[in-house]
């Protein structure tokens, strides 16, 4: 069966509340003080089916002080119905839930005059006028509108057709996107424990899931679902939706958080819009402090204006009636996606002044007031001309890509961010990748110049290298990467160089090298380096020390350290402590050692003494020599002596 969600608007007494009782035979209005009062504060539910549809109402409060509980409801319907009483006609709160409505893009809607028992048709006729006024070139525009009277019945019929009209040609929601639950309404239920009510906009809630609640991303195991107080093992986007909670208590929830996939989205308290101010507003004042709301939260944050300060223009603001890129600096944490619809309403007085689409959810931090700013928001805007929201959400996400910069774009942030639903995360990135905009890296996106310009600069600090250091065989991949690539993704840099190795340009031993490079010496170095080898390899165990070496080199001692150096990256000498061996010494010895172990068997033991004696060599060096072996395990400590292994 297809379900929708059906909002109210509308001033207050017009009749909401009386209208949804008599279509649905349930009384939205559920609190003591709403019934005491006869008017309606907060949300009020009740569903029932007309025509095979599901239709579940979401009533909302018209008192202007309520507005805000109406800004929690309406955030997930498909459908409005402006209700206007017949013999009050338009009212201010018609008005204000009506560009609430506009400014939401609320897809659809229609029309009840209510109350058309207390005025006579004439009186009818004057109202529509002026309904037809207020929706000209709305989205309203031509939609029914239907007189009817809770209390007589009559037109309700009508009504219903009207709305099983509408219905008809609203499409559904994405019901495989990311799970997402705007919370409306947050209680204890005896038996059960926590439930969290309200409109599923995007994915599905499961029996057994594990969800988070963001911001804060609190996990919770779903124990239950309700779709209009049935059991159900899942609900699914555009259903009215109760979810009993295990591992969370009543107290660390509230309106306004959100039940989420965890790790689906990401907290901000910064985003980038398009923000149209209403027509009947005040200027928005660049730095102005507004109430911000979306899906169920409301929060305190400014708006920035983006785009270089015109100075003759004064204090920057836009005017009444147009449009600005904005940035929106909130004072708490909220999870956004991109193409969020919001509203905005000024401080005080608490009234609607704007509102308009999420087009970043989590810019980079910097500088706004500049032309590069933008041009960066002209490009992350919703392109009329794009042949959908993959296309339009591509562009943005290239943009995205360069603002991760070598830090590299997770695919993931490509629907978290982006706002791609995730079966179109991989043509987009096909799409990124035969643009030539990105280069893919594991899981992470990089723009094609910044993977090229870190190849460049790769090739450019090894050909430095080679030339300040030429005894050197190249720079260790650690040191480079701290050089060329300090900030960015790990995983690029390895790419890089692998694409390097393979196209010939480097080579990736130990150390990284251009493929030409040689280690030069100078004739006097190659001389000392000749000599400095032989010395090793003849004094085998027994090397010799500082004094030995520069007595019989005659080399200066930065010429013997170079060398020694030199002699150990190329792994001819190899330290052990604070001594050096001659590489094919310490071969022998192990070769030796093994065919010991050979002939002796199992019982093959060695202490120092027997060392000394068989290698001929000084305690000084036969303690460090053993230990070597021992950590090469080619022996092991056993009390007094070694076993051979
Ligand atoms: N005569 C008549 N009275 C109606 C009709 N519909 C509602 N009323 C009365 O108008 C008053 C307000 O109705 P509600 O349905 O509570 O109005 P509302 O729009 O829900 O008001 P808020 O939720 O507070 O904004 C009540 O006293 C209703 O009995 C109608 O069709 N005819
Ligand atoms: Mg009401």
């Amino acid at each position: 069966m297809k379900s929708i969600i059906v909002g109210t608007a509308g001033h207050i007494d017009h009749g909401k509340s009386a209208l949804v009782r008599a279509l649905t035979g349930t009384d939205p209005d559920r609190l003591k003080e709403e019934k005491a009062r006869g008017i309606t504060i907060d949300l009020g539910f009740a569903h029932t089916t007309i025509d095979g549809l599901d239709v579940a109402f979401v009533d909302v409060p018209g008192h202007e002080r309520f507005v805000k509980n109406m800004l929690a409801g309406v955030g997930g319907i498909d459908l409005v119905v402006l209700v206007v009483a017949a013999d009050e006609s338009v009212m201010p709160q018609t008005r204000e839930h009506f560009d609430i409505c506009r400014l939401l893009q609320v897809p659809a809607g229609l029309v009840a005059l209510t109350k058309s028992d207390l005025v006579d048709a004439e009186t009818i006729e004057l109202v529509r006028l002026e309904v037809r006024e207020l929706t000209a070139g709305s989205f309203l525009d031509g939609a029914p509108i239907v007189p009817v009277s809770a209390k007589t019945g009559d037109g309700l019929d009508a009504f219903r057709r009207a709305l099983a009209g509408v219905s008809a040609r609203v499409s559904g929601r994405p019901v495989d996107g990311v799970t997402r639950l705007p919370i409306d309404r947050v209680f204890s239920m005896k038996g059960f424990g926590t439930v969290v009510t309200g409109t599923l906009v995007s994915g599905r809630v499961r029996t057994d899931a594990e969800l988070a609640i963001a911001p804060g991303e609190q996990r919770v195991k779903v124990r239950g679902v309700q779709v209009h107080g049935v059991s159900r093992p899942e609900a699914v986007a555009g259903q009215r939706t109760a979810v009993n909670l295990g591992g969370i208590e009543v107290d660390a929830i509230q309106r306004g958080q959100t039940l989420v996939g965890p790790g689906t989205f990401v907290e901000t308290r910064l985003a980038d819009a398009i923000l149209d101010v209403l027509t009947g507003a005040k200027p928005l004042r660049h730095g102005a402090r507004v109430r911000f709301h979306q899906g169920t939260a409301e929060l305190l944050g400014r708006v920035s204006l983006v785009g270089p300060l015109d100075a003759s223009a004064g204090m920057p603001a836009v005017a009444a009636g147009s449009r600005a890129f904005v940035r929106l600096r909130l004072e708490r944490p909220t999870v956004l996606a991109r193409g969020d619809r919001y509203i905005l309403r000024a401080y005080s007085p608490a009234i609607t002044i704007a509102g308009g689409v999420i087009l970043d959810p989590q810019p980079p931090r910097g500088a706004i007031r500049t032309s590069a700013a933008l041009e960066r928001a002209r490009r992350l805007a919703f392109d009329p001309e794009a042949s959908g929201r993959v296309e339009s959400d591509t562009r943005a996400a290239a943009v995205m890509i360069e603002d991760a910069g070598a830090a590299g774009f997770p695919v993931s942030a490509l629907s978290s961010r982006a706002g791609l639903a995730p079966g179109a995360v991989d043509a987009c990135v096909d799409a990124l990748v035969k643009a030539g905009s990105a280069a893919r890296v594991g899981d992470v996106l990089v723009t094609r110049a910044i993977f090229d310009e870190l190849k460049r600069a790769v090739v450019a600090a090894l050909g430095e290298h080679h030339r300040a250091q030429p005894l050197s065989e190249g720079i260790p991949r650690d040191e480079l990467h701290d050089r060329v690539f300090a900030r960015g993704h790990a995983d690029v840099f390895d790419r890089a160089l692998a694409a390097l190795v393979e196209a010939g340009a480097i080579v990736s031993r130990d150390r990284i090298a251009l493929a030409t490079h040689r280690v030069a010496l100078s004739p006097e170095d190659e001389q000392a380096r000749q000599l400095i080898e032989r010395i090793f390899r003849d004094a085998g165990l027994k090397p010799p020390d500082a004094g030995t070496l520069a007595a019989e080199t005659r080399a200066t001692a930065a010429t013997i350290d170079r060398v020694l150096k030199l002699l150990q990256r190329q792994k001819v000498l190899v330290r052990i402590d604070t001594l050096l061996f001659h590489d094919e010494a310490l071969k022998q010895l192990k070769a030796e050692l093994t065919a010991l172990k050979a002939s002796a068997g199992n019982a093959a033991r060695i202490d120092v003494a027997t060392f000394k004696e068989r290698f001929g060599v000084s305690r000084k060096f036969a303690i460090p020599l053993l230990e070597y072996l021992d950590r090469e395990r080619v022996t092991r400590r056993m009390g007094d002596s070694r076993v051979l292994l």
